[in-house]
């Protein structure tokens, strides 16, 4: 399971979708879990509380691991702000078959993106629990990946992510 984590905006499903393209093309069977399809049904009734993020992310990591089970390439694109959850998927996954992503970019540049609104909502107040501004996002320390999404294109950093993956996954 190829796990992604950061900020909002920061670029985890853009990579996610992009990694997914290229390991398809290369004929992996691999499936992309983010908010799209994982917030909008099995866990429809979770918000944005910590306890929340804990019971999402747990579900993310027990339904991953099935479908890693299943014999499928699985990338998953939350914010997972905390690293004791991040663990907690790892030990369900078990350490051989989970790579940690950290989609590491600058709050600033996150919010100058702000692709739909919301860091300009969570500032006014009008959203409350915003990673970042006033909920809190732990860094991993030690990523098995580590992007800097605001000095890579898109390209390269789907390159570094294949270098380091299709040795792991391959035969
Ligand atoms: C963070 C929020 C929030 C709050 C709604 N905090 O940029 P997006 O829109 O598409 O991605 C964000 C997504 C985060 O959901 P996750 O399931 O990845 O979060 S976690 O792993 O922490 O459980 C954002 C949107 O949902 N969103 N409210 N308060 N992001």
């Amino acid at each position: 399971m190829v796990w992604f984590t950061g900020l909002s905006g920061a670029g985890k499903s853009t990579l996610a979708a992009g990694l997914e393209k290229a390991l398809f093309e290369r004929g992996f069977k691999v499936y992309h879990l983010d908010g799209d399809n994982i917030r909008n049904g099995l866990n429809k009734n979770l918000g944005f509380s910590e306890e929340d993020r804990t019971e999402n992310i747990r579900r993310v990591g027990e339904v991953g691991a099935l479908m890693t089970d299943a014999g499928l390439i699985v990338l998953s694109a939350f914010i997972s702000p905390f690293q004791r959850d991040r663990n907690k998927v790892r030990e369900i996954i078990g350490e051989d078959n989970f790579i940690e992503v950290f989609v590491d970019c600058p709050l600033n540049i996150c919010e100058q993106r702000d692709v739909k609104g919301l860091y300009r909502k969570a500032r006014r107040g009008e959203l409350k629990n915003f990673t970042g501004i006033d909920s809190p996002y732990e860094s991993p320390e030690q990523p098995d990946i580590h992007i800097f999404s605001d000095r890579e294109s898109i390209d390269e950093s789907i390159e570094k992510l294949l270098t380091s993956i299709l040795p792991k996954i391959s035969g």
